[in-house]
């Protein structure tokens, strides 16, 4: 396999997310809601999220001209590259239509058994995670990890709401009924690749959703693991992570909150 120089490569990746973070904030000014395009059922994209994604794509050609890419909008390659990008040009695509918060690019690099770089920029907080798989996770420069919290009543739990209500409306209720007033709170942000992260940086315990895409955990998977955080399936697996079942946490409330997600999965409607 051959040998990447991850500190180059992610020095430059911060580049590109910046670069293109910057491209969705001068967009965010005078954005307007007809150019909204729905992708499914309250599901939207915008010309935004395709020209980051072109961006985005063409500065990580020049960087690693033999990698392929798996990108939200499209942007991908049928052969098994030995690397490969996992772009989502516009995550939190909702919260920018709307002019909310957070918003963020999330760009990775993974080979065929593992993720190499990730790097998230949050653009309405102006905060850029990274991590590759030699080094710490940082934010702006400065080290996080993840939260010291082992108490699940305690706990600050990050949920998502997917596009596909039907599959997962039953789980996400019954979730909430047991996590509501017994956990320290449950909020609900719209954006995985950047909530991710904020467990990452200890600012939240877990995050929990389902039906989702690699792009949308790729980046924040390995900012989380060098964090010190866990990532795995709701059954426990770290194994082939697509954004179908996706539970962060700080690992030490991992199994507690486990075995809450494994008593209501079979209301999971695939
Ligand atoms: C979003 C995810 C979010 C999920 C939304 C949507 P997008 O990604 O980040 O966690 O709840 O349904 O999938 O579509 O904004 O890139």
């Amino acid at each position: 396999m051959k040998d990447l120089n991850l500190t180059h490569i992610t020095e430059e990746v911060k580049k590109i997310a910046l670069e293109a973070g910057k491209f969705l904030l001068a967009e965010r000014q005078h954005f307007e809601l007809d150019k909204i395009e729905q992708k499914g059922a309250h599901d939207y994209v915008s010309y935004v999220d395709k020209n980051s994604e072109n961006l985005i794509v063409s500065r990580l050609k020049s960087l690693l001209p033999e990698a392929g890419f798996i990108a939200e909008e499209g942007t991908g390659s049928l052969e098994e590259q030995e690397f490969c990008w996992v772009v989502d040009p516009l995550d939190g695509t909702s919260n920018f239509i709307h002019n909310n918060a957070p918003f963020c690019v999330s760009i990775a690099l993974r080979n065929k058994n593992e993720i190499l770089v990730g790097v998230v920029y949050e653009c309405t907080r102006n905060e850029l995670f990274w991590a590759n798989k030699e080094s710490k996770s940082y934010m702006n420069g400065k080290e996080i990890t993840v939260s010291q919290q082992s108490n699940m009543d305690q706990a600050f739990i990050e949920l998502g709401f997917p596009y596909n209500a039907e599959g997962y409306r039953t789980f996400v209720l019954k979730m909430i009924e047991d996590l509501y007033g017994h956990v320290g709170c449950l909020r609900l942000m719209g954006s995985a690749a950047a909530e991710i992260c904020y467990v990452a940086a200890g600012r939240f315990d877990a995050r929990i959703e389902g039906f989702i895409g690699p792009w949308d955990i790729a980046a924040g998977n390995i900012i989380l693991q060098q964090a010190g955080g866990k990532m795995t399936d709701f059954s426990g697996n770290t194994d082939h992570l697509d954004g179908k079942e996706v539970f962060a946490s700080n690992g030490r409330i991992h199994n507690d909150l486990l075995t809450i997600i494994q008593k209501h999965k079979k209301h999971i409607k695939a």
